[in-house]
């Protein structure tokens, strides 16, 4: 019931609704309509409300709506079932948890997650609002060691929305997406296959969209789009990047061709032609980045001349 206020709310986003009216239309009694406000409020919702004219939400206002993003979204099978949570501790973890049973393409999206993740156990701050939160169940028909570029067409698939609402986006290879050389996406993909097969992957992307304030120890390097100055609305945002990864991921799983995603990682490189550190567990190793090839590898250039492609890992960029 709580959702039906909401989604009531939302659809006159600006102007008040009287309780008579929501308690009419969703035939519950005015108190409970009462209840479930202050419940939405105690949750974080800023619902302003007048004795006179009713409840309202602000214009401004940035609210999750599965059933909103179902109705415009223009996409086959990717985030055709919606898994909505308002808080969970990572959205990764809980897809792995439905995935054997989820239909392909399902979206597990959060309010807020109390225990994000990176790569390599690391933490990813997901504020509540504030963010893009959200995993993709695939099962994808392909030989595992082809799993990886999935991650860059996601990485392709973001950095395309953003540039839908005029925001200039940099892919930083493999798994980040850069704004203004900060960073304001990461990508966590995990699989679970056999030799041959895979069972499913879930692809985990988080964007930050309207966070002003970071902990200290992500002050310096992340950022958010309101604070690069584009203020938008997570929904817009999640439908644009569903629809430009269905697009090129279908293309990759029926026919092999990954080549509209990976000309896109190139084209918005923040690695190419810049002197970078290849990180492995041996160590940190000078090079330079020369290209991304046509199988999604970075392609470097060591200190004594020899050419290699990175297939996967970690790299930094030297002298900033
Ligand atoms: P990563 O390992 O490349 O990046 C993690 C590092 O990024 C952290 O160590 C920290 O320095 C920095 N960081 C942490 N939080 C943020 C943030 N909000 N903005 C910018 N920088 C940050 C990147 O891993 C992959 C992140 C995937 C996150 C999604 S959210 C939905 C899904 N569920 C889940 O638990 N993870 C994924």
């Amino acid at each position: 019931m709580k959702e039906k206020i909401l989604e009531f709310l939302a659809q006159s986003k600006g102007s008040y609704v009287s309780g008579e009216h929501i308690s009419e239309e969703l035939g519950i009694s005015r108190a409970a309509v009462w209840k479930h406000m202050k419940a939405l409020r105690d949750e974080g919702y800023t619902i302003e409300s007048s004795s006179r004219r009713g409840y309202m939400l602000p214009l401004e206002a940035d609210v999750l709506i599965p059933s909103e993003i179902e109705s415009r979204l223009d996409t086959e099978f990717v985030g055709r079932h919606i898994v909505f949570l308002e808080s969970i501790d990572s959205t990764n973890d809980h897809a792995k948890k439905i995935a054997s049973k989820a239909l392909d393409g399902t979206l597990v999206l959060a309010d807020e997650q109390t225990k994000g993740k990176g790569r390599m156990d690391r933490a990813w701050s997901s504020q509540k609002g504030e963010g893009v939160w959200m995993s993709l169940v695939l099962k994808p028909n392909i030989a595992p060691h082809r799993a990886s570029v999935i991650t860059l067409i996601a990485g392709a698939s973001v950095a395309r929305a953003l540039e839908r609402f005029g925001a200039d986006a940099k892919i930083k290879w493999p798994n980040d997406i850069l704004l203004e050389g900060k960073k304001l996406c990461g990508i966590l993909t995990e699989m679970s296959a056999q030799m041959e097969r895979i069972d499913y992957i879930v692809l985990g992307i988080g964007i930050n969209v309207s966070t002003m304030e970071f902990p200290d120890e992500l002050r310096d390097i992340a950022t958010s789009l309101k604070r690069e100055g584009h203020l938008l609305e997570r929904r817009d945002i999640i439908i644009a990047v569903l629809e430009e990864f269905e697009r090129m991921y279908s293309a990759y799983v029926k026919t092999g061709d990954a080549s509209e995603a990976i000309g896109i990682c190139r084209e918005k490189s923040s690695l190419i032609g810049r002197d970078i550190y290849v990180i492995s567990w041996s160590g940190k190793v000078p090079a330079k980045a020369l290209d991304i090839s046509g199988e999604g590898d970075l392609v470097v250039e060591y200190e004594d001349g020899s050419v290699e492609r990175v297939i996967s890992g970690e790299v930094s960029v030297r002298n900033r």
